[in-house]
């Protein structure tokens, strides 16, 4: 018995199952707990993405001052430490987002200019969601090159301002100064989506799997230049403290081999004590390939880039 799983871009919005975890209202870790204009904040933004369907036009968000100022705070704190630690399809697509005035320091961005961008760089979208989503469904959307991150995750929700420099769950900055300037290289943006393609009815076991290598690559991957490590991944990117440790020689590197990651265990309540590293993201991809061609299905699947949708063939 195959799972469901979406044929057109637009069924994505059954893939909208979100997983309660790190919650402001319960979870005392939550730098929000116990912060009451913050939760009702984070709660409207997720209800306007909860409504989100495919087709409708981005809403613009008003910012407050105070959530300007807490973007601008990481901004700073980034912008210094990616001089030496982000890998440079990073920087060069960075630049070119702030060159174009997508990005700024300044202000936060509004989704559609960033959507704007992307489109024309690699088709990739981002689709507001509620919450920290099912592996599945989450996976499922990057088949057809959209990303799916909350008004909580991606879009429109902030950290809190007692701590701007670490988000226990994904936030806008997490999204926008993480994940945007990597889903603008073509390599990293065929990659997401082959991860989302073999995702497609596959079985739990897989999904875990899928999940893991999106994990140890697209968020916590490293890379190698110039003889130095480098982050590719957007969970490093974003995050002030773990870009450090993460190149360091604390944590334990290991080659990138995709049947070996697929099996790890990882942590997601602190930093990892290990990372994967990748020759670069052209190699990634290959290698991601060949892991595909073996991956066991009993059908397979061709996406159609004219009518966004996907074919058993
Ligand atoms: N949901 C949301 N909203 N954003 C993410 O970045 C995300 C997710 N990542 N669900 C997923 C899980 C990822 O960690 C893997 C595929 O489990
Ligand atoms: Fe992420």
């Amino acid at each position: 018995e195959v799972p469901w799983f979406p044929r057109h871009v637009s069924e994505i919005d059954k893939c909208s199952h979100c997983i309660t975890k790190y919650e402001p209202t319960i979870d005392p870790r939550h730098p929000g707990f116990g912060d009451e204009v913050y939760i009702a904040r984070r709660e409207e933004l997720n209800r306007l993405a909860a409504n989100f369907r495919y087709g409708d036009q981005l809403a613009d968000v008003q910012y407050t001052e105070a959530e300007h100022d807490t973007w601008r705070q990481v901004f700073d704190k980034l912008e210094h430490l990616h001089v030496t630690l982000a890998c440079s399809t990073y920087r060069r697509n960075l630049a070119m987002l702030l060159e174009e005035g997508v990005l700024t320091r300044e202000r936060i961005p509004q989704l559609r200019s960033i959507n704007a961008f992307l489109e024309r760089r690699t088709g990739f979208i981002l689709r507001p969601c509620s919450g920290l989503l099912s592996a599945r469904d989450f996976l499922a959307s990057l088949a057809f090159r959209v990303f799916q991150g909350s008004y909580e995750n991606t879009t429109q929700y902030l950290r809190h301002h007692t701590k701007p420099h670490h988000s226990p769950e994904p936030d806008l900055i997490h999204e926008l100064l993480g994940h945007v300037p990597m889903f603008a290289d073509p390599a990293l943006a065929q990659m997401s989506q082959d991860i989302g393609l073999m995702s497609l009815g596959a079985s739990d076991e897989q999904i875990e799997r899928l999940a893991t290598v999106y994990w140890f690559i697209v968020e916590f991957g490293l890379c190698r230049e110039e003889g130095q490590l480098r982050a590719i991944g957007a969970g490093l990117l974003s995050a002030f403290g773990e870009l450090q440790h993460a190149c360091s020689d604390v944590p334990e590197h290991r080659e990138f081999i995709p049947t070996e990651t697929a099996l790890q265990k990882y942590e997601d309540d602190d930093y990892q004590p290990l990372y994967y590293v990748a020759d670069g993201i052209e190699e990634a991809l290959g290698k991601l390939r060949e892991y595909a061609g073996k991956f066991e299905r009993p059908f397979s699947l061709i996406y159609d880039p004219y009518t966004r949708s996907v074919t058993e063939v």
